[in-house]
């Protein structure tokens, strides 16, 4: 009997031996061992840095904030739709500012592929639309209506566009569907695309001053609301059928006769095994839940304040400090 209790006892120490040779801790002194939490691995968290200034703020904080669990986060410049075929394959861990309007295709794909995970959607509603300044409602009557816009094309038309207005969408990495929309809805319009956010808001600021034509791609939450007034062009409003079905809407051969939606969600998504991997700071990313003043202050500190975005996520950090030691818990 004695001699069965001591193999067993062998046996289990070669079992324990085994299983703690990876980075988890052995608790080899015998005794109050069994029921600590499982330990995350030590492998660092890599999160996508994208190109606006609210996800690289965020990116920052989140980083911070994970780093409070122990964990090693790394930090990778990422194409902001490729990001999702990465975060599949768990070359990426997570994504903590995904878009319903810019990324919901590319997310959603990955959902449905089983590798990638919706973790939490955050308070923030989002609208990612064509924008245009206040002063325009004077010059151009019937704004923020689309049909009113397109009759006032010409009024934003550039040697670039010939007669077709101009419309300055985002980087092209963002896969708004304007041309569709422009061609499904019959505008006389052209789309010409930023080659970054930064671009977008220096061309706005001297149009802005001078009161000159424009209409541009813009987003809320975003430092715009606090630093300009307009609005948002109103298309036909946005369905899923729309984009699904080109029998939907006034055109009845094309799909995107529509705006992009309003209220959009704002989610975060990780890599399909990371909350195996990394228990700790997945519950603690889970808990993580941004607003649009969130989102908007993240956006200021950088566009408005000239803030470099790591200084500008400590100060963020500083200011949410209860909100934050709270989700770590
Ligand atoms: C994804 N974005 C907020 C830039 O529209």
């Amino acid at each position: 009997m004695i001699r069965r209790i001591v193999f067993l006892l062998t046996a289990l120490a070669l079992i324990a031996t085994a299983c703690g040779s990876s980075d988890t801790s052995t608790a080899a002194d015998g005794g109050s061992s069994s029921s600590e939490a499982a330990a995350d691995s030590t492998d660092p968290i890599i999160i996508p840095e994208h190109n606006w200034s609210s996800q690289l703020v965020g990116a920052a904080a989140v980083g911070k904030i994970l780093e409070r669990t122990g964990a090693t986060v790394e930090y990778l410049p990422a194409d902001s739709q490729v990001v999702y075929e990465s975060m599949c394959q768990g070359d990426v861990t997570l994504v903590h500012e995904v878009w319903e309007s810019s990324f919901g295709v590319a997310f959603e794909a990955q959902l449905e592929a089983g590798c990638v995970k919706d973790l939490t959607t955050h308070d923030a509603l989002t609208r990612e639309e064509w924008w245009y300044p206040s002063y325009m409602e004077e010059q151009c009557p019937g704004l923020p209506d689309w049909e009113a816009l397109n009759n006032c094309a010409e009024m934003f038309s550039t040697a670039e566009t010939g007669t077709n207005g101009r419309y300055l969408g985002g980087p092209i990495e963002w896969q708004k569907k304007d041309p569709e929309r422009i061609e499904a809805l019959g505008m006389n319009f052209q789309v010409v695309n930023a080659g970054s956010a930064d671009a977008i808001w220096a061309e706005l600021e001297t149009a802005y001053a001078n009161e000159e034509p424009i209409v541009n791609f813009n987003w809320t939450p975003n430092f715009v609301d606090a630093l300009y007034d307009g609005g948002f062009i109103e298309f036909p409003e946005y369905e899923a059928d729309c984009v699904d079905d080109p029998a939907w809407g006034t055109n009845p051969d094309a799909a995107y006769d529509c705006g992009n939606p309003k209220g959009g969600y704002l989610k975060i998504g990780v890599w399909e095994g990371a909350e195996a991997k990394w228990p700790n700071a997945m519950g603690v990313l889970s808990n993580i839940n941004l607003t649009n003043l969130d989102i908007a202050t993240m956006a200021k500190l950088v566009d408005i304040d000239g803030m470099e975005a790591e200084a500008a996520a400590d100060k963020w950090l500083a200011d949410n400090a209860d909100r934050v030691d709270g989700w770590v818990g």
